[in-house]
């Protein structure tokens, strides 16, 4: 065809195909450090992402991490293969025994089925999914408040999404009559998506008897529990303890989803590594599910990635790295404690006005201060200091250097700015 004779398009001369898209807004949570990274200040302070950082104020690779990639890349017997589309064996059996305990019944009895995915969102999105396709009710209960995200991958896998009361913000700890009530009047079959431990962002979980009662509640009216599990070993510093929820929905026989995500407890954020697993009642059942789980990933990234995987099944399976890495967890769990009593000092030291005592009992990486998004705005202005506008702060981004400049930023913005 000559050239000479195309004519441009009629979009063509008036602009692009997208000019009429609206800006989209920041992410609530990673947006936080798009406008941390903008801030020239030298005394800025991201407390927004939930991500470990040292005393120094530095990302942590994990010496075990490096080991076991070390390891890895001197290997001449590895290579670049593709993973099938449940992913690397290995890594799915030990995530299973690391989640469930190694002696765990539904283990022996090969009623779990475990597949490798991108993280703890893509566990949660694969898991939403095959809900959506398979699962007879399409009714998801979050808690309120719950991570941002849950609502967008639950919704975008095709599920509808309501909430159950869970945090009594007068109290600052758990609605658990609110709690109770809310599920218990629960369509029969919902769905029910459960913080394993460390509850983002509230630091509130509940006590191993209200896990009980809450147990014996989902069972009752036959609810479907999907726990979300990214910080096992981050709440106590220690990993039995921390999947404690878990292993008891498990040991009743019953059924159960759960994603888990290394990014905290390895931190290995971005190397992207998670599995989601489910628990039925028959060996011959999970493979029915494996079967449909292939299904829903193999058109959706088709298998996932290798590394990361490889770093955990090296790390899980030898017992030296294992024990290596729990000292590893247990000092970052501590830290992020210490970092509490330190900023719990601070304030008292200050006369800041209000009780803080939440900020000592609260789990896990975050604290969910009170603080409104007026005064986390002075904050930001004023201390350049990054947060969430829910008011929630990153324990984990703090350093013992930082925490007076906090301290400081908290006292003013309760006082000046309220
Ligand atoms: N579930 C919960 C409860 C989480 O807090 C997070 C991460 C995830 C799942 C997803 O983690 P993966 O990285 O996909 O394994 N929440 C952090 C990290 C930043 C974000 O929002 O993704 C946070 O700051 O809330």
């Amino acid at each position: 065809m000559d050239s000479q004779n195309i004519s441009p398009s009629p979009t063509a001369s008036s602009g692009s195909v997208f000019a009429h898209l609206v800006r989209a807004p920041e992410d609530p949570i990673l947006g936080v450090t798009v406008a941390f990274n903008k801030d020239p200040s030298p005394v800025k302070l991201n407390l927004g992402v939930g991500a470990y950082r040292t005393e120094e104020g530095k990302p942590l690779v994990l010496n075990v991490v490096r080991k076991a990639q070390h390891q890895i890349v001197n290997d001449p017997s590895r290579n670049k293969e593709y993973l099938p589309i449940v992913g690397l064996a290995d890594f799915n059996k030990l995530s299973a025994k690391l989640i469930f305990g190694a002696d765990s019944p539904a283990i022996q009895e090969n009623r779990i089925t475990t597949v490798q995915c991108l993280s703890g969102t893509g566990s949660l999105r694969v898991g939403g999914e095959f809900l959506a396709k398979h699962y007879h009710q399409r009714i998801i209960y979050l808690p309120k408040p719950t991570w941002g995200n849950h609502t967008k991958v639950f919704t975008l896998a095709g599920l509808s999404v309501k909430t159950y009361r869970y945090y009594a913000p007068a109290t600052r700890g758990l609605d658990f009559q609110g709690l109770l009530e809310d599920l218990g009047s629960a369509p029969s079959g919902s769905i029910v998506l459960l913080h394993a431990c460390a509850h983002n962002p509230t630091g509130v979980d509940p006590t191993p008897e209200q896990w009980e009662q809450i147990r014996q509640l989902i069972r009752s009216k036959a609810l479907l529990p999907f726990f979300d599990s990214a910080y096992q070993g981050f709440a106590s510093g220690n990993l039995d303890a921390d999947a404690h929820s878990v292993r008891s929905f498990v040991a009743d026989g019953g059924e159960l989803l759960a994603a888990q995500s290394y990014a905290k407890n390895m931190g290995l954020y971005g190397e992207r590594v998670g599995a989601l697993s489910i628990v039925s009642k028959s060996a011959d059942v999970a493979s029915l599910v494996e079967s449909q789980l292939k299904l829903v990933i193999r058109p959706m990234y088709s298998n996932p990635p290798l590394h990361g995987a490889s770093i955990v099944a090296t790390i899980l399976k030898d017992r030296d790295l294992y024990n290596e890495w729990t000292i590893e967890l247990k000092g970052m769990a501590d830290r992020i404690i210490s970092m509490r009593q330190q900023l719990f000092d601070a304030l008292r030291s200050r006369g800041t006005p209000g009780d803080w005592s939440h900020i000592i009992k609260s789990i896990g990486m975050f604290t969910f201060t009170g603080l409104n998004p007026e005064q986390v705005s002075f904050m930001t202005k004023e201390y350049h200091i990054y947060l969430t506008s829910d008011g929630r702060i990153s324990m984990a981004g703090l350093s013992s250097k930082t925490v007076p400049h906090l301290a400081d930023a908290i006292h003013a913005a309760v006082t000046r700015a309220s």
